[in-house]
């Protein structure tokens, strides 16, 4: 421990009658759950940006928290590596993820930044050596700095579109050399504030354009993780082109990148959306792109994304219920996209976000696993649709029955269909037994 978490003890588990803060109640990473190892499920990641490089500023006020690693050197970069691995070695999380931005110094030009970047990446290296981490995800800062300010790859400047190209390749390489499991594109600033001023069509041949060079890029050096698109319907822009899994699926289709490109779903991202979280984990399961998690929410009341750690064990289950029915993770994993409050200033502060939120999201594993394993669910469900074994179903099904044959159908029968309940509450109490 080099000093800024250097009174807080590594967390171990002790069970859910334990009173020490600093120990986990209910991630076992070692218990076996469905035949595979907590750890192994969860696959939990700490996100450089939010534990290490957010000051806690807001729209009203500057920076709150205060920490030794805060400045623009390569001195301070350092520092601030050493203070993320000792936390990582505090909660015992195997991933972390970083952008760019987040871990070295903006240099005065391009070089500069990309030689920081890799001297960085370096050091990374030998601590993972060192440590057995790993790298979740790597990505680009393409939101923070002014230069992005109209969007990266749909800004109206080819020049910015360039400077976007170069920068996703140095940080695909730092990815790649790192041994990343996946590479994440969220759309920062790819959106618009006003129509009167955004050409949507070519805004999206550019997005299209770029993603395809991305996927070319991947495959020419040999990255084998998937590029994965974080959806958002708005915010920083009042329109976010990846508003949702729905619309970067329709999206794939149009550039033919929908077995190339797979989603990394957040869960406030989902609710901002409109939709409830597991709606989005369930329709990137069925659409065959779901790839790994954001697991942070928000604050229900204030509709922006507040990023909070998970702490609604009802709602990890359901969650965690979708993620264990497509066969868990592959590639992916559980991110914690959060952050403390503003007010939170303490180191301990920090741990006992993540603490909790490895719990929450424990808990609700597990109660996930006991509902796949009880089964009641999915034959419930099957039991609805059970009608679609029959012979004319299974015609109408394959296009042998077109509307004439149904009409037939119909009128030779004397067909009538009658109304059958969804049972929803049965089914809302079933789930209660579980959580
Ligand atoms: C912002 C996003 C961002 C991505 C990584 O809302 O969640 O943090 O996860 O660029
Ligand atoms: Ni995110
Ligand atoms: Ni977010």
């Amino acid at each position: 421990m080099t000093g800024y978490f250097s009174d807080i003890p590594k967390i171990q588990y002790e069970g859910p009658e334990s009173d020490n803060e600093f120990a986990f109640r209910h991630y076992n990473p070692d218990e076996v759950v469905m035949g595979k190892r907590m750890e192994d499920h969860l696959r939990f990641a700490v996100a450089y940006w939010h534990s290490f490089a957010w000051p806690g500023g807001d729209p009203f006020g500057g920076q709150t928290l205060e920490r030794p690693w805060f400045g623009e050197t390569m001195e301070h970069a350092r520092a601030k590596a050493d203070a993320a691995f000792d936390l990582f070695e505090i909660l015992g999380a195997p991933f972390f993820c970083f952008h760019d931005l987040d871990v070295r110094p903006e240099g005065e030009s391009f070089a500069k930044s990309c030689a920081n970047l890799d001297a960085i990446v370096d050091i990374f290296g030998e601590k993972m050596e060192a440590t057995g981490m790993k790298l979740l995800w790597g990505t680009a800062n393409m939101f923070t700095h002014r230069r992005w300010m109209s969007g990266a790859a749909t800004n109206p400047d080819p020049d910015v579109f360039a400077y976007a190209g170069a920068t996703l390749k140095s940080c695909l390489d730092a990815t790649h050399k790192l041994g990343g499991a996946n590479y994440v594109m969220w759309g920062g600033r790819e959106g618009y504030e006003t129509l009167l001023n955004t050409d949507l069509t070519r805004e999206a041949e550019q997005a299209g354009r770029m993603l395809l060079s991305v996927v070319d890029y991947k495959h020419k050096i040999g990255f084998d993780g998937p590029i994965l698109i974080e959806p958002k319907p708005q915010e920083p822009s009042k329109h976010q082109y990846d508003y949702d899994v729905a619309t970067v699926y329709g999206f794939l289709k149009r550039f033919g990148l929908e077995n190339e490109v797979k989603v990394n779903i957040e869960q406030g991202h989902a609710i901002l959306a409109g939709h409830s979280f597991e709606h989005e984990l369930a329709l990137a399961a069925s659409l065959g792109i779901f790839g790994s998690i954001d697991m942070n929410r928000n604050d229900y009341q204030s509709g922006w994304d507040t990023d909070q750690f998970p702490n609604n064990v009802p709602e990890m289950a359901l969650a965690f219920y979708e993620v264990l029915k497509v066969g868990g993770y592959t590639t992916g994993g559980t991110n914690f996209d959060a952050k403390i409050r503003r007010q939170s200033l303490d180191p301990e502060d920090l741990v006992l976000g993540h603490v909790g939120g490895m719990d929450a999201c424990a808990r609700g594993l597990k109660a996930a696993a006991a509902m796949l394993e009880d089964g009641g669910l999915e034959s419930m469900r099957d039991a609805r649709y059970a009608g679609w074994e029959g012979p004319e179903a299974q015609k109408m099904l394959s296009g042998e029955y077109g509307l004439e044959e149904m009409a037939h159908y119909v009128e030779t029968t004397g067909l009538d269909p009658q109304p059958k309940s969804g049972r929803q509450e049965r089914l809302e109490n079933w789930v209660n037994k579980f959580v």
